[in-house]
């Protein structure tokens, strides 16, 4: 029926707002004469210009006054030396010590990855990250680390970004060499909602690794350290810091959830140990971690264990920096935050408010508050470019308690829930939520699995079933395509397996797989598949793009196609990329180093019988015209 069809589609399947670009207007991939850059740069503003841009529409508007964002100035001194050096001259054990040694807390900043993901719907554009990447080095030095890569960021760069991920990396990580880069690696999921063949998943670390990412936060999203196994081998293989990570999920004291409790944590610590992590992560997704719980994880997990300590969380519930405060106090070596600017509610707790709440304490950070107030002013300058993706999330609840949404994923729930006319039933959704997690045998909810969570729930709630109704073997149930891939094992296992009578109606008398789900992938024919690829795109494919491909075969294609049509988009300013540009406005935009397009919009006309406007500019000066179709 309707919603069930509604979750197969694609755009469920990704947490989308709208393909329907893609979907409506097959017609602008037919430019066939090959154009140069600059006039496909101006061919995607005056489109955007006459028709919007499809992700913004409907959606609130900057102010009408808005500025470009302002990096701080800095100075054409070399960086300081980082956490970067330590790592190439030292190699990640040393690097290990060296965390476990210091008695600052460490601070992650996860403002350009999971502070947007989760605040932003991952809408962030490079350009404003690569902007202030040198006052990072310049004046952040101390920073354990920046995390900008990975999780919803490479698949949302191409798709709705039109830019390279890859790029983006390769840019942050020229313009701060002195700081660690740090990305979120769904484990055999890779960057994506499902396991991947092993050499897939081991180009695709080997790749990140040359592109520029040094810490590598590896984790299962059912906790299944088997199925952790490759990627961080190819992790330790590529010489860079592999992040073992645990996901908390639940109340370690709470005695009716006895499963994750602190045996189950330090067991799976060991194991990650084992498996040759160098550092020990653990990721509360949803930002459930409660003071004194942490304070008994942490230290049974230093004790436990020799590796030091990543703790990352979100601030959901408004709680998070008390747990902070317990879990530095405990002997926490490193610890996540976003940027004022970009903290707070689903994202992570506020960088510069753990700065001064631990200042003239034992476990102070040495980070400069000035500073950080400057960078948190460009970001707060950022973030008001794009209004469009806001949630309207008006406060922190403790009713994350309840439901366990990842960070990540709540306010994306929340926009499917509203275009399911679901709204008025939001905390139906978030009850059932819980009910569905209890009724999979209570699993960790992060992605892909909290997603497969997401769509039982908002199958249940619009079809008005109870979890009694959908466990009762004589109600005929349609489960969401993703529930019925999770109960076949294509995930791999939660702690004690999937619970029997939901798995046996699930899947309807077919056996299930227990084991790996790599085990029984066939490996990629990496190079044809380059060799096809290049044939079919008419192009050379770099090992970049061949990686991209592999993790998005259709978003790639996609994005390279587009890519083709309206040249390095990714140099325009956001403003311009959401909204095009008014008459009498000029911009540039840097589209190689030292190549700069200087960009002003003249006019614009009428619309003519054949439906098309034509948008007159300057470019560099020169009077150039382009005509596009009004599809409005
Ligand atoms: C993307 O979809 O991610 C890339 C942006 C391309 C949007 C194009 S350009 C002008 C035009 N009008 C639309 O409705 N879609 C586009
Ligand atoms: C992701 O996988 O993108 C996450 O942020 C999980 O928390
Ligand atoms: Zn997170």
């Amino acid at each position: 029926d309707f919603v069930i069809n509604l979750l197969k589609h694609p755009t469920f399947l990704n947490y989308e707002y709208s393909t329907k670009f893609i979907d409506t207007t097959p017609e602008l991939f037919d430019f066939k004469p090959r154009r140069d850059r600059a006039t496909k740069i101006l061919t995607y503003i005056a489109d955007i210009t006459v028709n919007g841009h499809p992700e913004t529409e409907g959606r609130p508007r900057p102010p009408a006054d808005i500025k470009e964002p302002v990096a701080p100035r800095t100075s054409d001194a070399p960086p300081p030396d980082g956490t970067r050096q330590i790592l190439e001259r030292q190699g990640p054990e040393a690097l290990a010590v060296w965390m476990k040694d210091q008695q600052r807390l460490l601070i992650t900043d996860t403002t350009m990855r999971d502070g947007h993901q989760s605040l932003l719907a991952t809408r962030m554009r490079s350009i404003d990250m690569v902007r202030i990447a040198p006052t990072y080095a310049e004046r952040m030095s101390g920073l354990f680390s920046v995390e900008c890569w990975g999780g919803a960021t490479f698949d949302v760069a191409y798709r709705f970004l039109q830019e390279c991920p890859w790029q983006r990396l390769r840019d942050i990580r020229a313009k701060m060499p002195n700081v660690l880069t740090q990305m979120l690696l769904r484990a055999s999921n890779g960057v994506g909602y499902t396991n991947y063949p092993d050499n897939v998943v081991q180009s695709f670390v080997a790749q990140a690794a040359t592109s520029g990412v040094d810490v590598f936060r590896v984790f299962d999203s059912l906790n299944w350290v088997e199925n952790m196994r490759v990627a961080m081998d190819a992790v330790i293989a590529s010489g860079k810091v592999c992040e073992g990570t645990i996901c908390y999920t639940g109340d370690l004291y709470d005695p009716d959830r006895s499963k994750y409790d602190l045996k189950y944590y330090v067991g799976m610590a060991r194991d990650l140990e084992a498996a040759g992590a160098h550092v020990l992560g653990l990721k509360d997704m949803a930002g459930l971690l409660k003071p004194r719980q942490a304070t008994a994880l942490i230290e049974a997990l230093k004790a436990e264990t020799g590796l030091p300590i990543h703790f990352h969380t979100h601030d959901t519930s408004g709680a998070a920096i008390s747990t902070i405060m317990a879990a530095a106090r405990a002997g926490v070596d490193c610890v996540d935050a976003a940027m004022d600017a970009l903290s707070g509610n689903t994202s992570q707790p506020t960088l510069g408010s753990i700065v001064e709440a631990l200042r003239f304490d034992e476990r102070d950070t040495g980070l400069d508050i000035a500073a950080i107030r400057e960078i948190s002013n460009y970001w707060e300058s950022v973030r008001n470019h794009y209004t469009a993706f806001e949630s309207g999330l008006q406060a922190p609840a403790s009713e994350v308690y309840l439901h366990e949404m990842p960070g990540g994923q709540f306010t994306n729930l929340k926009a499917q829930a509203r275009s399911l006319g679901l709204e008025e039933k939001w905390h139906e959704v978030a009850k059932t939520y819980a009910d569905v997690n209890m009724m999979f045998g209570d699993i960790v909810k992060v992605t892909p699995s909290s997603k497969v969570v997401g769509d039982m729930a908002l199958m249940m709630v619009a079809q008005g079933l109870t979890r009694e109704q959908v466990e009762d073997p004589s109600v005929e149930v349609s489960f969401p395509d993703s529930v019925v891939d999770m109960m076949k094992g294509n995930l791999g296992q939660p702690p004690g397996g999937w619970p029997n009578g939901i798995q046996k109606k699930v899947l309807k008398g077919e056996t299930p797989m227990t084991d790996r789900p790599g085990k029984h992938l066939p490996a990629a024919d990496i190079e044809a598949t380059r060799a096809a690829l290049a044939e079919e795109l008419g192009v050379e494919i770099d090992d970049e793009d061949l990686n991209g491909y592999l993790m998005y075969p259709k978003v790639f294609t996609d994005y390279a196609r587009r890519h083709e049509t309206y040249g390095p988009v990714r140099s325009l300013p956001t403003s311009t990329f959401f909204y095009g540009m008014e008459p009498g406005e000029e911009i540039s935009a840097e589209i190689d180093p030292g190549k700069t397009l200087e960009i002003r919009l003249s006019a614009v006309s009428e619309t003519n019988e054949e439906g098309d406007v034509r948008v007159f500019f300057e470019l560099n000066g020169q009077p150039r015209t382009i005509r596009v179709p009004d599809r409005k």
